[in-house]
């Protein structure tokens, strides 16, 4: 582990220490040389975690499109004129059978995203049934619905939710520039409902937004001091869909999506970092880059919540190819 770090969780119960990673440090990482970034990561990565295994999640789109937000890089607000349709919720038998798909396929957790700023409480009923069908099938439960009240996240623990994911998105210098119709306090908020009731919390961002290396690691600095770290982190690399305020903005360059995944790999040494949106423009040795890195989670079939993704054949292959097997 980091002096940096050490210095400040030193024989203090680590979970309930606040970090205190400062800024500085973080972007001194992202200044480092990439061979000794990775090698740095890749350090990180073996202490805690075996170098060959990655967690497969796989995504459904429980209610599509239509959404109250203004997110600015999001295809499913009502305000943006994309190709995504305003859905009804999805019936159970189609999640049930979603899920039962996933899990033959080889994911091991099947993760609910519903396009709402926070579910009413006749849709949190629906989902409620969904998550318990989940379970049923040995299959790890995960959603994600918008923010959550204390009651409601009550209510999803008591039918067993294993993960919630609520990104903090960006950093909150950035954060206004990308949303208007809820505050960053307003996420917090949610992460702390979800964490005091013991549901796990996958709570990550995006990058390739515009955002500078001081706003990336803006991002980096609020999730690596969340009290406790989350335990699953997904970075997700802009998906740029026709239609929303972000589309054809200048594109993150790779290595540099490569060196945020290293970095949060450093930063949260035990936590499951998620090569998330974005795989279908990279190529493979980008992703065994990002793997080198420490990613040892992703998103797993053919589509994410309303975009492509590779399928998973192609991912078996790829995986194949560098002897990595799911977890
Ligand atoms: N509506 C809920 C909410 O926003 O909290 C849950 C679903 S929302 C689509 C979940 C997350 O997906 C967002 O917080 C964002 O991080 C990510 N996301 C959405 N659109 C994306 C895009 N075009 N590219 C990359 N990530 C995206
Ligand atoms: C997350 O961090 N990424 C996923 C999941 N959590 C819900 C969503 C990615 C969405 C990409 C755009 C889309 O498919 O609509
Ligand atoms: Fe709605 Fe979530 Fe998309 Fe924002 S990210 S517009 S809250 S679906």
């Amino acid at each position: 582990m980091d002096q940096n770090i050490q210095f400040h969780t030193k024989s203090i119960k680590k979970e309930q220490v606040s970090k205190n990673i400062s800024n500085e440090y973080i972007k001194s990482l992202f200044l480092m040389p990439f061979n000794d970034l990775i090698y740095q990561a890749q350090q990180v990565h073996r202490s805690n975690f075996d170098a060959n295994k990655v967690q497969l999640s796989t995504l459904l789109s429980i209610k599509t499109g239509g959404c109250s937000e203004d997110c600015a890089y999001c295809p499913q607000s009502a305000r943006y004129n994309t190709d995504v349709e305003n859905e009804k919720i999805l019936a159970l038998d189609k999640v049930i059978s979603a899920a039962k798909a996933a899990k033959e396929s080889g994911a091991s957790r099947f993760c609910m995203g519903a396009a709402w700023r926070s579910p009413k409480q006749k849709d949190l009923d629906l989902v409620k049934e969904m998550i318990v069908e989940v379970k049923k099938l040995g299959l790890e439960s995960c959603a994600t619905l918008g923010m959550l009240n204390q009651d409601q996240t009550r209510q999803l623990k008591e039918v067993g939710l294993d993960y919630y994911n609520h990104n903090l998105d960006t950093s909150p210098e950035f954060y206004g520039d990308i949303i208007s119709t809820r505050t960053y306090q307003d996420r917090l908020d949610t992460l702390q409902n979800v964490r005091d009731q013991g549901i796990h919390v996958c709570c990550g961002g995006i990058v390739g937004m515009g955002e500078n290396l001081d706003e990336r690691v803006g991002l980096l600095a609020e999730l690596a001091n969340l009290t406790p770290q989350p335990e699953s982190v997904p970075i997700n690399l802009l998906t740029q869909v026709e239609g929303t305020p972000l589309f054809g903005i200048d594109e993150l360059d790779h290595f540099d999506f490569v060196k945020t995944i290293a970095a949060a790999r450093i930063l949260m040494p035990k936590s499951f970092v998620r090569l998330s949106a974005g795989r279908e423009k990279m190529n493979e040795a980008t992703q065994a880059l990002a793997f080198l890195a420490g990613a040892n989670s992703i998103f797993y079939g053919e589509e994410l919540l309303t975009t492509e993704n590779p399928t998973s054949e192609k991912d078996q292959e790829l995986m194949k190819k560098l002897g990595i097997t799911a977890i």
